[in-house]
Formats: structure tokens, sequence, C-alpha cells
């Protein structure tokens, strides 16, 4: 989805003081989010933050996103060096809809670039990221070339060069369970997004001839 926005992803895994084993944790989402930048960092401790300054220069805009409570805006206050943002501690605020930042701001930082910092949000729908899922998932997206058929669906499909990598543990099975579960996240709203444009057109006519009848009556008179 953020590559359909036309932006970067990168992928911070905060309070790397919490976790026994970040190497292993790191490299499990460098594998999730191929081609993506991921780096873990402890905000508290002012731990891996300095490999982020890349990001935050002059001329970028960069917006932090994720759910409330991960340390978005205590980040943005070790960047900024105070503590502009307010931080709380974590109290089950998503299930109460709380979110200690309460709305988007834009934060100029003293070594240029400007930073964004949001309240979490519950839930991060796709919408028509096609060519996001093509990025991510490249590798299954190579082998489906291969496949005997140019639409195969990977499920019952004779000559099907991802059944074939499943088979020989070349494709993890939960890493083609996630494209599958995607993919079919992406159809729904495909469909759920036709409803909307159909809806549309049907109120765009029910009011072109609740015109044409107005017009037609006034005409009577
Ligand atoms: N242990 C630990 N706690 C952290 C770290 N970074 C932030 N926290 C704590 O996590 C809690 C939430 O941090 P925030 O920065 O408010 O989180 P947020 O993502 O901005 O949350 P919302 O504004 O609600 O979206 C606070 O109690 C922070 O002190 C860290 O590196 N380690
Ligand atoms: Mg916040
Ligand atoms: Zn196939």
């Amino acid at each position: 989805m953020v590559w359909e926005s036309g932006a970067t992803p990168v992928v911070l895994l905060t309070k790397t003081d919490l976790c026994e084993d970040v190497t292993e944790k790191t490299a499990i989402m460098l594998e999730t989010a191929r081609g993506v930048e991921v780096h873990p960092v402890c905000a508290i401790k002012d731990e891996g933050l300095d490999a982020l300054q890349k990001y935050f220069v002059s001329g970028q805009t960069v917006a932090l996103i994720g759910s409330s409570g991960v340390g978005k805006s205590t980040i943005i206050n070790r960047l900024i060096g105070s503590e502009k943002q307010k931080v709380l501690e974590v109290r089950e605020h998503d299930d109460r809809g709380m979110h200690t930042t309460r709305h988007r701001e834009l934060i100029l930082l003293p070594a240029g670039g400007i930073v964004l910092d949001t309240p979490g949000m519950r839930e991060f729908q796709l919408w028509g990221a096609d060519d996001g899922i093509e990025t991510t998932f490249d590798d299954i997206e190579v082998l489906a070339a291969h496949c005997q058929f140019t639409n195969c669906k990977h499920q019952t499909e004779p000559r099907c060069a991802v059944r074939d990598a499943l088979k020989s543990g070349t494709l993890a099975a939960e890493r083609f369970q996630n494209y599958l579960k995607l993919q079919q996240e992406l159809s729904f709203l495909a469909r759920r997004q036709d409803h909307f444009a159909q809806k549309q057109e049907q109120n765009r006519w029910k009011k072109l001839s609740r015109l044409a009848e107005e017009r037609a009556k006034a005409k009577r008179k």
C-alpha cells in the first residue's frame, strides 16, 4: 500500500529493549517485506536511531504510521531533541479507541526534513495496491510467470510453478498464505469499489430523472 501511494516504505521494529531475539525478528521482517529496509530501534535508549538520519533530510517528508503505542511520538521526540510530542504509557489504548496523538501534525526537524506524526491506526487497509503486491511478492510473481496458465490461481491447475516451489520447499507455505490473504483482501476491495461506483451511477441517474420530471411538471403548469 505504501509503494502504491508513491512513497517508499521503511519498517521500524521499535522497543528492541523488550525483545530477546532482535536479530531473528529482523531477519523474519526482511524476508516478509522484500526489498524494504528494516531497522530495529530503541527510542528510550537512543539505539538504532542514527541509521534513520538518512531518511530525515531536507526535501523529504516522512510519515510514521503504526498502531497506537508502538512509539512513533517517542521517536520524533528523540529526533527533535525535546519532548514536544505527548507520549503516554500504553494502557490498552487501542481497545478503548484512545490515542495519545490525537491529530496528524507536520513537524520541521532541526536538521531539515519534515516528519508527520499520526495517531495510531486500528487497521491499515489496502486500496487497490496491485503494484505494491508485485513488489512485495516479486518472488511469487516470478514463479507464477512459469505456470502453464497465465491466469493460474496456483490451486489445482496442472504444471503450476508456484505449487512446485511449495512442494520442493523453495517457497515457504506461510509466505504463500500471506500472498493469498492479500490477494483476497484486494479482490474484496475491488468488489466494494465496484459496488460504490454502481451506487454513484444509480444516484446520478435518480437525480437526473428527478430533474427531468420537475422540468416536465414546470412546463405543464
Ligand atoms: N520499553 C520501551 N518503551 C518505549 C520505547 N519507545 C516508546 N516507548 C513507550 O511506549 C509508550 C507509547 O509511546 P508513544 O510514543 O506515545 O506511542 P505512539 O505510537 O506515538 O502512540 P499513539 O500516539 O497513541 O499512536 C510510551 O509509554 C513510551 O514511553 C522503547 O524504545 N522501549
Ligand atoms: Mg503518538
Ligand atoms: Zn500456478
